[in-house]
């Protein structure tokens, strides 16, 4: 397998980077170092090249290197890469990454200041001793901590708002600048993977060299990783790292298969290929030396029995096996969503009027929006007190009456306030179209009680963001989320998947779990601004990750069906 062929790659830098630190004989490392780049980029399979003896026919690969693979793969084991690392932990290693920081003076620290990770190395910049080292001084550890400053940047997942728009100028910027034709991103970016730890770009391309190179150009690179004749690897500002992979136009839709994931949905499948006697890989799928498959995606699923599969589902939680009995259900879209149940005026803390809104929902031909501003309580975010709740319907109403295709809803969003009231009077909830209801405070203090009780309120219809997590930057409420989602299928109440890209909550997992609980979810932006408005598309992704079909989304069903689905109007004709 080619796999052997990055493993290898991988040893062998890692024992250039042990000699490195250790102060070893320069042309010793560079020739690891050129072995380590051949292996990865080789097209041909080590194992075979290793059995034909033809491995020492490589550039820059010799008899003691040949010797070495020879050695790993018939053993596991590579006496000499035990030998240099013995000495030298992991996380040192790691750290060899950083820019501006030398093997040579990561030894001196490592010696002197016994600085064995990242938060050693920290210190010891602060407290000044990494300074006094000899032949540092002032100005390298400020190099260094630029460096160090960078590299943390990128050990950072991403969110998937950010990373989808750098992915997309680099796209852009390639298809203006080079002659591919097909481009792509894969990995968990086009998953629609919450976070996104880099961006992989996948394209076909005659001269690789070349558009490498350009890419390596992008105005917003910090640094370049790599630059081969297939695959580069870059950092652009904000310290996020894109990879770049040219593949032939035979093999796109195998490697954008490969690329795309999971590696656990991958191992899956390889493993199905297998037991079909077929050898699935990044550049196609094969029979004996015969290519089978590998120009589209839909043809590699194909070739292997299975439905297609869309990328978001690809995390190995049950697809793999849905497609193989065919029974991949249609997700929901885009085009199925006709409202959006969660938005703020300017009333309370959102930039945008009512008006401004409305006039921005339209241009996605929704048929009705519901405008939820924050209620009374909400002193931070300037809370509607009854009266101005009044007057803002009345405005709603004179916008209704000019628009004859959608409609402006009255809603709120309701504060779960700390004794587990909710903060308007069940009369003034009464009035309004569909109550949103969520938790802003006491975010430790029986949530899980307080959810409940407002759960038990027959005007409520959805909590807004359940588990009230900020993604990297917030764990959540102390809640008991399995006894909350029991509560909302009993009482009817819908769960929120809240589609700003810091929230995303629900998340796909405990929508899968929501939608087996017959729990309608309802999906809305929560819009402070009429640009975010267009974050639906994150939410609908997020759903689709979840398993949520239309049906199981209450804002894909018509003003009409919505009204008779709400809990109030379903006892009564009950
Ligand atoms: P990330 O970047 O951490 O958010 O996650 P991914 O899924 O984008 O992972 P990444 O960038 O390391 O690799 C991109 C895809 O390449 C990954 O989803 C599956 C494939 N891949 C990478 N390494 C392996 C591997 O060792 N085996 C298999 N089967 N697939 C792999
Ligand atoms: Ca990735
Ligand atoms: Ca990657």
């Amino acid at each position: 397998m080619d796999q052997k062929n990055k493993e290898l790659a991988k040893i062998f830098n890692r024992i250039a980077d042990a000699l490195e630190f250790q102060g070893a004989n320069v042309f010793k490392i560079i020739a690891y170092r050129k072995a380590a780049r051949v292996l990865d980029e080789l097209s041909q399979d080590v194992e075979v090249l290793s059995k034909t003896n033809k491995l020492s026919d490589l550039p820059g690969i010799g008899k003691a290197i040949a010797g070495k693979i020879n050695e790993y793969l018939t053993t596991g084991k590579m006496k000499k890469y035990e030998e240099v690392t013995k000495d030298i932990p992991g996380t040192l290693f790691d750290m060899l990454d950083i820019q501006n920081l030398g093997p040579k003076t990561l030894a001196l620290a490592h010696k002197k200041l016994r600085v064995k990770n990242l938060n050693d190395l920290k210190k010891a910049i602060k407290n000044g001793r990494l300074a006094k080292l000899p032949q540092m001084g002032e100005k390298k550890v400020e190099n260094i901590k630029q460096g160090l400053d960078l590299y943390e940047r990128a050990h950072e997942r991403l969110s998937i708002a950010v990373a989808q728009n750098v992915a997309r100028e680099i796209i852009e910027y390639l298809k203006k600048n080079t002659e591919i034709k097909d481009i792509s991103a894969a990995g968990s970016l086009r998953r629609w993977k919450e976070t996104v730890g880099d961006i992989d770009i996948l394209t076909t391309g005659k001269n690789g060299a070349e558009i490498i190179k350009i890419f390596t150009k992008f105005p917003m690179t910090e640094r370049v990783l790599a630059a081969g004749e297939t695959k580069s690897s870059i950092i652009v500002k904000g310290g996020i790292q894109v990879d770049l992979r040219i593949v032939k136009p035979k093999s796109y839709g195998a490697a954008l298969q490969y690329f795309t994931g999971s590696k656990a949905h991958n191992i899956k499948l390889r493993n199905i290929a297998k037991s079909k006697g077929l050898k699935l890989s990044e550049y196609g799928v094969f029979k004996g030396k015969k290519m089978v498959a590998g120009k589209t995606e839909k043809e590699v699923y194909k070739i292997l029995g299975l439905a297609y599969v869309p990328p978001e589902l690809r995390e190995d939680r049950g697809e793999v096996e849905l497609a193989l009995k065919n029974k991949i259900p249609k997700f929901i879209e885009m085009k199925d969503i006709k409202g959006d149940l969660h938005m703020h005026s300017t009333y309370s803390d959102s930039t945008a009027t009512i008006r401004q809104l409305t006039d921005f929902a339209w241009r996605f031909n929704y048929e009705y929006i519901l405008v939820t501003d924050h209620s009374q309580s909400a002193k931070y975010a300037h809370g509607l007190e009854p009266k101005r709740l009044y007057k803002q319907w009345k405005e709603i109403d004179k916008i209704n009456k000019r628009s004859k295709k959608s409609r402006v809803l009255k809603g709120v969003e309701v504060d779960i306030l700390k004794s587990g009231k909710l903060d308007y009077p069940d009369k003034i909830l009464k009035r309004c179209d569909v109550v949103v209801a969520a938790i802003h405070q006491g975010f430790t203090k029986n949530v899980t009680e307080r959810i409940c009780a407002a759960m038990d309120n027959p005007y409520v219809d959805i909590i807004a963001h359940p588990t009230g997590r900020l993604i990297s930057q917030r764990e959540g409420y102390a809640i008991n989320l399995h006894k909350v989602m029991e509560h909302a299928a009993q009482t009817g109440t819908w769960l929120e998947l809240n589609a700003y890209p810091d929230r995303l909550d629900l998340n796909d997992v405990y929508l899968k779990i929501a939608k087996e609980m017959d729990i309608k979810i309802s999906i809305g932006t929560d819009a402070h601004s009429i640009g975010a408005l267009l974050w639906m598309k994150f939410g609908v992704a997020q759903a689709r990750r979840g398993w949520l079909e239309a049906k199981n989304v209450v804002n894909t069903y018509s003003l009409k069906k919505l009204q008779t689905m709400r809990k109030i109007n379903k006892n009564r004709i009950e």
